[in-house]
């Protein structure tokens, strides 16, 4: 790394960090999430500096509607992982802002045990932003926390958007959440979403609801066997699990294992990382591109105008496009 003027500061950060100091990390990830340009240029000289420390923790996103148990699959999971030995980093991609401050609390309680577990440390979504933006900060953040030490990062993201995408393109493994119950088969999910899927795994397998949930289960079964998998080396295994009970947490994490241990064999991880690494270069570069569109003040004015009269007509989008690139290069 080129040595700058806030080096010093970014050495002592890092070193922190990577002795896993709670509190410097939260500290760091805010820093990371600051969008003042001193700070970005800290942040990213931070994920430089910690770029060797990273990279060497289980990475699995979690996707599914919203009450389908995420957030109680995560304690559970989180918890049976931290009793292993495992130190667990819960992140999240909410680019609405459904999630604000008091919902933020209500994850916490419904990750009660989590919560309290020195293993495990919770950071909620970035505040609302672009999409983008806020993959981009939990990217970060999550090299930050495997810096210090954390070998299992779960991504939570509301399976209802394009975030999924997203949290697919950051992780190892990509887990898709289904509530039991026959006939509303894909339950409004988009057909890309069931395709990034690594495993269905249909939660409240419990009580009443243990039959519907193994009927669920064999229906995604035969509906992924229509798809073509991800990858040659691993079909996506459809199981019925409980949060509330833990009966399957541990079988669930060991899908999680065995498709790690094929993937790792066939060299397709370590090529899956490196995809993603340039893939995310890219949409930093893009978002970098962009923030003078967004942060000039000139630009600020001229853009509604120029829009307004692309839409009414008046003015051609290539003349328009001109114009704008031409008050950037003032
Ligand atoms: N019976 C049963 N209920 C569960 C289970 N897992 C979650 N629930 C209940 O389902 C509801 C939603 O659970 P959450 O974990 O908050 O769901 P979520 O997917 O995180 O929801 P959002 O954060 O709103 O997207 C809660 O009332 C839970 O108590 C389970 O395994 N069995
Ligand atoms: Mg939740």
């Amino acid at each position: 790394m080129a040595p700058t003027a806030a080096a010093p500061d970014v050495n002592r950060i890092a070193r922190e960090v990577r002795s896993g100091n709670r509190t410097v990390l939260s500290r760091a990830i805010t820093l990371i999430e600051s969008k003042r340009p001193d700070h970005r240029r800290t942040a990213a000289a931070l994920t430089q500096a910690l770029l060797e420390a990273s990279g060497n923790a289980v990475r699995v996103g979690i996707t599914g509607v919203p009450g389908v148990g995420k957030s109680m699959t995560i304690d559970a999971l989180g918890s049976t992982l931290t009793q292993r030995g495992h130190k667990v980093a819960v992140l999240a991609v909410d680019p609405s802002s459904r999630r604000t401050g008091g919902s933020i609390l209500a994850d916490k309680t419904r990750m009660a045990h989590l919560a309290s577990d020195p293993n495990a440390f919770i950071r909620p979504s970035p505040a609302s932003g672009t999409l983008g933006g806020v993959a981009a900060r939990t990217r970060e953040t999550m090299l930050l926390c495997e810096a210090a030490g954390y070998d299992v990062v779960l991504v939570e993201t509301v399976g209802v958007g394009q975030s999924e995408i997203a949290v697919a393109d950051m992780t190892d493994f990509f887990l898709l959440l289904m509530l039991p119950g026959a006939g509303d088969e894909l339950q409004g999910l988009k057909k890309g979403v069931v395709e990034l899927a690594d495993m269905i795994a249909v939660n409240k397998a419990d009580g009443d609801n243990i039959v519907r949930a193994k009927a669920a289960a064999a229906e995604y079964r035969a509906a992924l066997h229509i798809l073509a998998p991800r990858s040659p080396n691993w079909s996506p295994p459809v199981m019925a699990y409980s949060a509330m009970t833990g009966d399957g947490i541990a079988q669930l994490w060991q899908h999680v294992l065995d498709h790690r241990a094929r993937l790792t064999a066939s060299g397709e991880l370590k090529a899956l990382r490196g995809e993603q690494q340039v893939k995310w270069m890219w949409t930093m570069l893009e978002e970098r591109m962009f923030a003078p569109l967004r942060s000039d003040r000139a630009m600020k004015n001229a853009l509604p105008r120029v829009e307004a009269a692309v839409a009414a007509g008046h003015l051609a989008p290539a003349a328009a496009v001109e114009q704008i690139v031409e008050l950037l290069g003032r």
